[in-house]
């Protein structure tokens, strides 16, 4: 099996951090084909990156599907926890992280592409800070970080995370999780784990060659 990786994507960097805690023997390689072309398309129908290759010439798409299926294929090292509400609770963060917060960022990544691409930076700075807001509420009143083992769903949400501060600082020097207790408590737990740190790590640098590609 093989990841088709990207190293800058939050949606690929859930996948590596999976892999590692779980301790699979799965290679990470680039994609060989340009992104969006009629043959990257014809190859991969979904036409985003990640995608598992498995050993049968199948590749599997979606970073969440990709990563219930090695919890399906591979139980040891698990993270998904098996007691029913710890359970909903780790797929209640991956559901928020895919519906809520990552859309609210999406502005801000196409005007990191298409640089004459404009958008209300006031309102959209608001819509991330009430996401934020609503998540701070929401691990407040469902994790107690002292009794809680790292889940998939907060291997999900760790990487969108680390964009939110990365994408909105481009355009603001308000820190825009002040005030969320939960959430930045959340934050320094969850990047406290070596394995989401390399994935964030490798989120960073690969961010880094892309501003320096462009300055
Ligand atoms: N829902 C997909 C989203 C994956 C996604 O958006 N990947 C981006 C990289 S961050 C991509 O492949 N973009 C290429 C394109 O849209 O052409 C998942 O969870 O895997």
């Amino acid at each position: 099996m093989q990841l088709i990786n990207l190293n800058h994507s939050p949606y690929a960097t859930r996948v590596r951090i999976l892999i590692r805690k779980k301790k699979l023997e799965i290679d990470m390689v680039a994609p060989t084909l340009a992104l969006k072309t009629p043959e990257f398309m014809a190859a991969y129908p979904l036409g985003k990156i990640p995608l598992l290759a498995l050993d049968d010439g199948q590749y599997l798409p979606e970073s969440i599907a990709i990563m219930e299926y090695l919890e399906d294929a591979f139980p040891e090292h698990a993270c998904r926890p098996n007691e029913p509400l710890a359970a909903a609770k780790s797929r209640v963060m991956a559901s928020f992280t895919d519906t809520h917060l990552a859309p609210a960022l999406l502005p801000y990544f196409k005007a990191m592409m298409l640089p004459e691409f404009t958008f209300d930076k006031n309102a959209q700075y608001d819509v991330v800070r009430t996401a934020l807001e609503k998540l701070d509420q929401w691990l407040k009143a469902n994790i107690v970080l002292e009794n809680h083992a790292l889940t998939m769903g907060d291997i999900v949400l760790a990487p969108t995370f680390w964009w939110v501060d990365v994408t909105v600082g481009l355009h603001t020097k308000n820190d825009i999780t002040e005030g969320f207790d939960s959430l930045n408590q959340w934050w320094d737990w969850v990047r406290s784990d070596a394995d989401v740190q390399r994935g964030i790590n490798e989120m960073a640098s690969a961010f880094a060659a892309f501003q320096s590609q462009r300055s």
